[in-house]
């Protein structure tokens, strides 16, 4: 029985990235196992085709935002989750609106076409990178207003939601089109920064070469 979390996943994603990241914030050791998405490796799959996988103390957990409670949770280390039920609320705001929108537009959307499509050997498809590239920029217009009157997205600590954005925005800002928005909104960019510069982000920051 592993004694320490072991996530499944693809190391690129930014939901295994957020897994990862939680551990580390804690101080906690994991270990990452590449695992495609349907894949199944040393009895471990996601039901639904996805990754993240979480295995820990004989059991398994899928859907990042249960991995990420759930390790925070049972971890040791620096709580990722305000008691105070507004800012909790919060976080639980900016996580579903990251998972459910932000991610479609900018990773999906943005990411897929001028990072991924690249190396994959296909073209962007321009006319997809423009109409993204428009909502990505109103959406991250929308995050750092918010930012102008908040350190972190739940207020004044780091929690979750800020381990599920940092991932997103680091590859955003790999794209010309999200690198020049970024410029945009210095609030953002200054968050962000403050985010990559962490010893967790480095730890777990993958390798990939564009
Ligand atoms: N709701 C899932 C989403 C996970 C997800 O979509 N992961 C991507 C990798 S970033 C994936 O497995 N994609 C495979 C697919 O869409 O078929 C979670 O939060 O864990």
């Amino acid at each position: 029985m592993a004694d320490r979390p072991q996530i499944f996943g693809i190391p690129t994603s930014t939901f295994c990235w957020t897994a990862r990241l939680v551990c580390a914030e804690k101080g906690q050791a994991h270990d990452f196992f590449e695992m495609i998405p349907g894949g199944v490796l040393d009895g471990v799959r996601h039901p639904f085709a996805r990754v993240p996988v979480l295995r820990f103390r004989g059991i398994t957990v899928y859907e990042s935002p249960a991995i990420a409670r759930y390790l925070d949770r049972e971890l040791a280390g620096p709580p990722l989750q305000p008691k105070d039920s507004l800012a909790l609320a919060r976080m639980d705001q900016w996580i579903s609106a990251t998972a459910d929108y932000l991610y479609d537009t900018m990773i999906g959307g943005v990411v897929a076409q001028r990072l991924v499509a690249p190396l994959d050997g296909r073209e962007a498809d321009e006319a997809i990178v423009a109409e993204q590239a428009a909502a990505m920029r109103e959406q991250l217009g929308v995050v750092d207003e918010m930012l102008c009157s908040n350190r972190y997205l739940a207020g004044a600590e780091l929690t979750l939601a800020d381990l599920f954005l940092a991932p997103v925005i680091h590859w955003v800002d790999k794209t010309p089109e999200g690198n020049e928005a970024l410029d945009v909104y210095p609030t953002l960019r200054r968050w962000f920064h403050g985010i990559a510069e962490r010893d967790a982000f480095q730890a777990t920051l993958p390798i990939v070469t564009f």
